[in-house]
C-alpha cells in the first residue's frame, strides 16, 4: 500500500486525517481495515439517497423535461443511471448481477417504479463491491480496485445530477434551492446518518 512507505509521522497525519473525514456520529471513530469500508459504502448511500430525493421533488411533468430537443428526457437519463450501474456489474462482477432493463433510455413515467430500480440497482452496486473487496478479489474487466466502480458511480450520477436540474430550469420548473438542497447537499454535510 502507498501508505505503508509514509514515515510514522505522516502515517499517523494520514491516520487522523481519515477520521476527521468519518465524522458521521457523536464522536470521530478511527479509520482503520476494519471500519473503512462501512465508511465508504455510507457515501454510497448517500449518494444513492440524493438521487432519489432529487426524483421524488420533482415537479408534475419533471420527467418529460430536457434541456434541449437532442437532449434526454429527466426519466430517460434515470433509467440510464440504473442501467450504467448493471452493465458495469454485469461485465465486472456478474454474481452480484441483476437483470439488465430491455433498454438503457426507458422514458418510464412512473416515479415509483424508478425508485423502486434505483433501490435495488443501488444495493447490488454495494454488495458487489462489499464482496470483492471483502474476498480480496479484483473486478473483472475494469477499474484496478473494487472501490473505483463505487466511486465511478457515483461521480456519474452526480454528472447526470447536473443536467436533470438544468433540464427543469430550462423547462421553467426550476428547483426552489431553499427546498431542493436539504434534500442534496445537506446529505453529504449533515454528521447524522439520514434514511
Ligand atoms: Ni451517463
Amino acid at each position: 500500500m502507498v501508505t505503508s512507505r509514509l514515515p510514522a509521522a505522516d502515517r499517523i497525519q494520514s491516520t487522523k486525517a481519515l477520521a476527521a473525514c468519518a465524522n458521521i456520529g457523536g464522536h470521530v471513530p478511527i479509520a482503520t481495515h476494519g471500519n473503512l469500508l462501512e465508511i465508504i459504502l455510507d457515501s454510497w448511500d448517500r449518494n444513492h439517497r440524493i438521487l432519489v430525493n432529487l426524483l421524488r421533488a420533482l415537479p408534475p411533468g419533471g420527467l418529460e423535461a430536457r434541456a434541449i430537443a437532442s437532449s434526454p428526457t429527466v426519466a430517460e437519463i434515470f433509467t440510464h443511471i440504473h442501467y450504467v450501474r448493471l452493465i458495469f456489474l454485469s461485465e465486472d462482477a456478474p454474481e452480484f448481477a441483476a437483470p439488465l432493463p430491455p433498454r438503457e433510455w426507458l422514458n418510464e413515467g412512473n416515479a415509483d417504479r424508478i425508485a423502486a430500480e434505483l433501490d435495488a440497482s443501488a444495493k447490488s452496486v454495494r454488495d458487489a463491491v462489499a464482496g470483492r473487496i471483502q474476498s480480496g478479489r479484483e473486478m473483472n474487466l475494469h477499474y484496478d480496485h473494487p472501490l473505483l466502480y463505487l466511486q465511478h458511480m457515483i461521480w456519474h450520477e452526480g454528472y447526470h445530477h447536473g443536467q436533470i436540474k438544468l433540464a427543469l430550469k430550462i423547462a421553467g420548473r426550476p428547483f426552489d434551492d431553499e427546498e431542493i438542497g436539504p434534500l442534496t447537499w445537506d446529505i453529504w454535510l449533515d454528521k447524522a446518518r439520514r434514511e
